[in-house]
């Protein structure tokens, strides 16, 4: 597989839609609600996933595509190349502050990550890896990342997600937020992965998210040795939702022996 010639492809199309959606600050978006009434879409975010698919289509007509906004393709099994497309990774902040938000895109060859691109359309920051080759943020090489501990830790996470509530054990996570250095919650899975990537922030944890919000984040995140595992600190399958514990090496493994085993996740 010529993933090089896919990775020029798929940088192009993330630029173009970028432009895209710089282009749409001037203009009227259309919001809707989806699941409840904080889970909003926008125009845009469907306008940008028709994009890819259609340009991805064009080229790779054999290639599956996964996108949050349903105009991908039904399949239920990873075999073969597949497309995972979050248009507007962090929607709630692009309408409200037009930024913190990003394009997440991951491309998949029988499960296994190949290229992960997350692209920061307002900083113009593209980070991005293929498998084996390195990690970039732009045309910079991310270094490997260090080891960390709790204490020097900023972690990112959601303040629901520490209170009361009935899907998961929101008292583990007190301790956790308690001991880090500081915590931080900036509402974009994928651009909180890549934050992982380049050491602004040291973890980042979410209880329920899509393989279209870490499915280009974690390609990024271990090309440079961090840790990407559900909350049980299992591995990932890239077709299903999970929880998410992203973080450096060391890290990782503390936060799941001294705070996460004990949880219902
Ligand atoms: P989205 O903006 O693409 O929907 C917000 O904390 C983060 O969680 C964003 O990355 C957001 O992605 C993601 N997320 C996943 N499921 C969500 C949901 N049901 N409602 C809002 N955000 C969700
Ligand atoms: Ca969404
Ligand atoms: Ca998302
Ligand atoms: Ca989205």
């Amino acid at each position: 597989m010529n993933w090089e010639k896919i990775d020029a492809h798929a940088k192009q199309w993330v630029k173009e839609a970028g432009e895209i959606i710089r282009l749409s600050f001037d203009k009227t978006l259309n919001i809707q609600t989806k699941s409840n009434p904080n889970d909003l879409v926008t125009n845009i975010d469907k306008e940008i996933e028709q994009f890819f698919i259609r340009k991805i289509k064009e080229v790779y007509s054999d290639h599956k595509i996964m996108g949050e906004e349903g105009f991908g393709d039904e399949f239920k099994n990873p075999d073969g190349i597949v497309w995972l497309i979050d248009p507007i990774d962090g929607t709630m902040n692009f309408i409200h502050q037009q930024r913190n938000f990003a394009i997440s895109l991951g491309i998949y060859e029988n499960g296994i990550g190949r290229i992960g691109l997350v692209y920061d359309v307002v900083h113009d920051e593209l980070y991005h890896a293929i498998r084996g080759k390195g990690a970039y943020m732009n045309d910079k090489l991310l270094p490997p990342l260090k080891e960390a501990g709790v204490k020097e830790a900023i972690i990112a996470l959601n303040a629901t997600w520490v209170m009361e509530n009935n899907r998961i054990d929101h008292n583990l996570l007190i301790p956790l937020a308690r001991d880090a250095r500081g915590t931080r919650s900036y509402g974009t899975a994928a651009l909180e992965m890549v934050f992982v990537a380049t050491g602004r922030i040291d973890a980042y944890l979410s209880m329920r998210l899509a393989p279209w919000d870490f499915g280009g984040g974690t390609v990024i995140v271990e090309e440079l040795g961090g840790i990407v595992t559900n909350l049980r600190g299992e591995k990932l399958n890239y077709l299903s939702k999970d929880s998410l514990l992203v973080a450096k090496p060391g890290l990782h493994q503390t936060i799941i022996r001294d705070y996460l085993k004990d949880g219902k996740w």
